[in-house]
C-alpha cells in the first residue's frame, strides 16, 4: 500500500496503490503524496509529472476513516493543502485514469493540469449521497473547468459520468482504450518534457495566475510581463535561434 515516484528520465510518475479499498485516499496515503510532491520541487530536471492508480485511481478519500470525525477532526483530516501543492507544483501535471475516478479521488485530478482516462472509467461526485460535498476542491475548480451547471449536475446527483461524456463536456482531455492510459500520458509527457522547463514554468504560472484574476486586462498585461521576461532567457534564444537555423532546439532549461 503506498503512493511512491519513479522517474522517467525527465517525467516524474506517482503511482496510488492500495488496490484493496479500489485506491480510497487514507492520510497515509496523502502524507506520502505530500512527500513525493516535496521530492519532485527538489528535482529540478523534472518536466512534467503523471499521477497515475492502477486498474482504478482512487475511488475517494476513506469513508471508513472520516466517519466519526466532529468538524475539529474533519479539518484536521481535509485533503486541500496538499491538493493545492499539486497545483503549485511549477512543471505540467498529468492524471492518468482507469477505472474509478470518485469524490476525493476526481479532485485529486482536478489538481493536475492534465486529464487523461480510460474508455472505462467513471468519474463522480458521490458526495451527496454521504450526506456531504466535495470538499478538497470539487465544487471550486470543477464549475471553473466545466462550468456551473454540469458542474452542479455531477455534485446534486451525485451521478458518475461515463469517460465520453467526460471528454465532451472538457472535464478530461483525452480518452483512450483501457490499458493504454499510462502509455498515453507518458507519450504526452515525454512531448511536454521536449520543451523547455523555463517556458512550460512561465507558461503554467500565467495560465494559474491568470485564472485568479477577476480583470482580464490586469490578466493580459501580466501575461505581457512575463512574456518579455522570457526574453532574458538562453532557451528563447536557442529556440528561436534553432528555428531560423532550421534545426532542432537544444534547450538548457534556463
Ligand atoms: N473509502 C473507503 N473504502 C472504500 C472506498 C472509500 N471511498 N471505496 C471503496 N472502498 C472499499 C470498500 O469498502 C471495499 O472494501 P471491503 O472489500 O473491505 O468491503 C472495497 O473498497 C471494494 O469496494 P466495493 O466492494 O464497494 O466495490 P464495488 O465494485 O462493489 O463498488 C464503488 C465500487 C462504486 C466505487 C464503491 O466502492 C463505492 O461507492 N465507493 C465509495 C465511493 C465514494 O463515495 N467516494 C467518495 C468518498 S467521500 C470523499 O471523497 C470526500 C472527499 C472530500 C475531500 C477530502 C477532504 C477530507
Amino acid at each position: 500500500m503506498g503512493i511512491s515516484v519513479r522517474y522517467e528520465g525527465a517525467v516524474a510518475v506517482v503511482s496510488i496503490h492500495r488496490p484493496e479499498a479500489l485506491n480510497a485516499l487514507n492520510r497515509e496515503l496523502i502524507d506520502q503524496l505530500d512527500a513525493c510532491i516535496s521530492e519532485i520541487e527538489s528535482r529540478k530536471e523534472v518536466k512534467c509529472v503523471i499521477l497515475h492508480g492502477s486498474k482504478n485511481f482512487a475511488a475517494g478519500a476513506d469513508i471508513a476513516q472520516m466517519a466519526d470525525c466532529d468538524p475539529e477532526g474533519a479539518k484536521a483530516f481535509a485533503f486541500s493543502p496538499v491538493y493545492n501543492r499539486m497545483v503549485q507544483l511549477p512543471v505540467p501535471t498529468i492524471a492518468a485514469m482507469e477505472g474509478y475516478a470518485l469524490g476525493g479521488g476526481l479532485e485529486l485530478a482536478l489538481a493536475c493540469d492534465l486529464r487523461i482516462c480510460g474508455e472505462s472509467a467513471k468519474l463522480g461526485f458521490p458526495e451527496i449521497g454521504l450526506g456531504i460535498m466535495p470538499g478538497a476542491g470539487g465544487t471550486i475548480r470543477a464549475p471553473r473547468l466545466i462550468g456551473g451547471a454540469k458542474a452542479m449536475e455531477m455534485i446534486f446527483t451525485g451521478s458518475s459520468l461515463s469517460a465520453a461524456d467526460a471528454e465532451r463536456i472538457g472535464l478530461v482531455n483525452r480518452v483512450v482504450s483501457d490499458g493504454d492510459v499510462l502509455t498515453a500520458a507518458m507519450e504526452m509527457a515525454m512531448k511536454i518534457a521536449k520543451k523547455s522547463r523555463a517556458a512550460l514554468e512561465v507558461a503554467k504560472h500565467s495560465i494559474l495566475a491568470g485564472m485568479e484574476m477577476t480583470s482580464v486586462t490586469e490578466a493580459v498585461a501580466m501575461e505581457a510581463e512575463n512574456w518579455s521576461g522570457m526574453f532574458a532567457t538562453y532557451d528563447q534564444k536557442e529556440g528561436m535561434h534553432a528555428f531560423l537555423e532550421k534545426r532542432k532546439p537544444s534547450f538548457a532549461d534556463r
